[in-house]
Order: structure tokens, then sequence, then C-alpha cells
């Protein structure tokens, strides 16, 4: 049995501070929490940077440079940088952070798409930061916008600084676009997928659309490797299946504050802890920071400019 692959996405840019005390929101926290879930068992962490005054999500090259320098002065473990950036960026500042800082794995969104976080608001009864409430009422107005000229542009700096773009599907139709970029040699085969599911705008999390994804994909790309993460109470249930599957799992609190129903997550490392165990009684070790560079052929850590 392939090993797991199992990466924590440690803030995101999705949830607000008021929903959970436990998201890390300041430099150290971000760090002390990717290290956490490294040493749980996470060899790759999913990165994005929010305001220390006020935890907003935030694009700010030297908050990203001093969250990874720190993160790299504990531990070898993978990071991906995010390029989903936040409401209002333009797709230049989305792709700044990576084309400075140079990561071995970066997110690549394939298409796009409405992305609505609005919902949330019926579940806070409190703001902390009257950002948040803003924030997230407009997202009833965004368009996550991920034209082909943006994606090409993308393929092209990540292509220069030999970043691996770990490429994100939220829909079906994804999965085209991403075989058009590999028909105009802007990608190559030998993809590493992660289907994201249960984003309003994307696809449901259900099992049959996992297997919609999985089986396209199978039909469409010669070679390729896949995790999934999925919002909220899904995220366990579609990890899990994927690892069945043979695929891999993506746990954290950009995708979940919960550990169980009810029961907040106080860490990233509970989410972690939780996926190796269950990845072991599946008979699939964790696979570590090495195993990662191996399996999707990364530059490794030495090439990275933070
Ligand atoms: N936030 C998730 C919906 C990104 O950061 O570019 C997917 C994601 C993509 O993590
Ligand atoms: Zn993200």
């Amino acid at each position: 049995m392939s090993k797991t692959i199992i990466t924590a996405a440690i803030t995101g840019g999705i949830h607000v501070p008021s929903m959970s005390p436990y998201l890390p929101l300041t430099v150290q926290e971000i760090i002390d929490e990717s290290v956490r879930a490294y040493e749980a068992g996470a060899a790759v962490v999913h990165v994005h940077a929010r305001d220390p005054k006020d935890g907003r999500p935030s694009s700010d090259i030297e908050v990203f440079r001093e969250i990874l320098t720190g993160i790299k002065a504990r531990c070898d473990v993978v990071v991906c940088i995010s390029t989903g950036g936040r409401v209002g960026m333009t797709p230049e500042e989305r792709i700044a952070t990576v084309k400075e800082l140079k990561p071995e794995l970066a997110s690549f969104n394939t298409g796009s798409m409405n992305f609505a976080l609005y919902p949330l608001l019926s579940k806070i009864d409190n703001f902390k930061y009257q950002w948040e409430k803003d924030f997230l009422e407009a997202t009833e107005k965004l368009v996550f916008q991920n034209t082909f000229d943006v994606l090409k542009h993308f393929c092209k700096s990540m292509e220069e600084i030999g970043t691996r773009p770990e490429i994100e599907i939220y829909d079906i139709s994804m999965i085209n676009n991403t075989q058009q970029l590999i028909n105009e040699g802007f990608l190559k085969d030998n993809l590493y997928l992660q289907f994201v599911m249960g984003i309003l705008g994307g696809i449901p999390a259900s099992v049959d659309n996992l297997l919609y994804l999985y089986n396209t994909s199978k039909k469409t790309f010669d070679d390729f490797q896949w995790s999934v993460c999925a919002a909220g109470k899904f995220q366990f249930p579609m990890g899990v299946t994927n690892l069945v599957l043979g695929g891999h799992m993506r746990v954290g609190l950009e995708d979940s504050l919960y550990i169980a129903p009810g029961e907040l997550a106080k860490s990233n490392a509970e989410q972690v802890e939780k996926a190796v165990r269950i990845s072991r009684e599946l008979f699939r070790e964790p696979a570590t920071s090495e195993d990662v560079r191996k399996m999707l052929g990364l530059k490794g850590i030495e090439k990275v400019n933070f």
C-alpha cells in the first residue's frame, strides 16, 4: 500500500477569528501550529497569511516570509503556499508571494467560480471585528477569477522557479480546464490534484461526487496522484473515503474548525493525529516530508527562497 500524504491547511482565508479561539492568526501562532502539525504526522503544510493585527487574510510578502522562515528553522516540512488570495485581490497579487519565496509546492486553482462564504454569517453571534462581517457579506458578489490567461500566467510563473502546482479541482469542469492546459503545453501530465469539495460554488461533498471526480480524472489524465479536502463536517468522511480509494488526505482548520460534532478542534495537530490513526488502521503509513519530495518530484527544501 502506498504511503498517505497528510497535508495540514493551517489557517486558510475562509474562517474568521470569531468562529474559533483556536484559529491561528499571528505569525508565531501559524509557525507553532505548522510545526505541531508536522510533528503529529503532516508531511505538507498549506499556508495562508493573516494580518497579525486583526487576523484578516493577508497577502503581505513579508508576513509570509516571516512565517515560512520560522517554520523552516524548526522542521523540514514541505510548504505549499496558497495562491487563492482573498476577496478583491488581483491575480498578480495572488502569485507575487510564490514568485518571491519560490516554495516547493503552491496551490493552483483551475477555474473561475462563485466562492460564497456568506452562509457562515448565520453561525456567528458576536463579531470580534467589523471586517469579518464585511468580508463574509462581500462573498455574495464574489467571483473567484481564474480565467485561462490567469491560469497560464500562474503555470509559467511556477515553472520558471521550479514550484510544483498543487492542482485544486473544485468541480468537474476544472478537470477539463486542466487537460486543456496540458494540451497547450502549460502543464505536464503526472499531476498532483487536490479535490476541493463542499465550497458553495463548487461540487458538493458526497461519496458519489468524489468517485465522479476520481473516475473522470482516471479517464482524462495518464498519470496523477490525488488528495481531497472537504469543508466542515465532510472533512473526515471525504478524506477517509479517499484513503480507501488510494488517494491522500488534507485536514486542518482552513477546512474545518471541528474535531467532532459540536466540538472545536483545539489545534491542527489534533486533526492530523486523527488522520494518522485512521490511515494506519487502513495499513497506510503517513508519508514523511522526504517521502513526499520523492513521490511528487519536488525540487527540495534547499531550493526555496526563504
Ligand atoms: N481554501 C480551499 C477552499 C487555495 O488556498 O488556493 C482551497 C485552497 C486553495 O486551499
Ligand atoms: Zn488554502
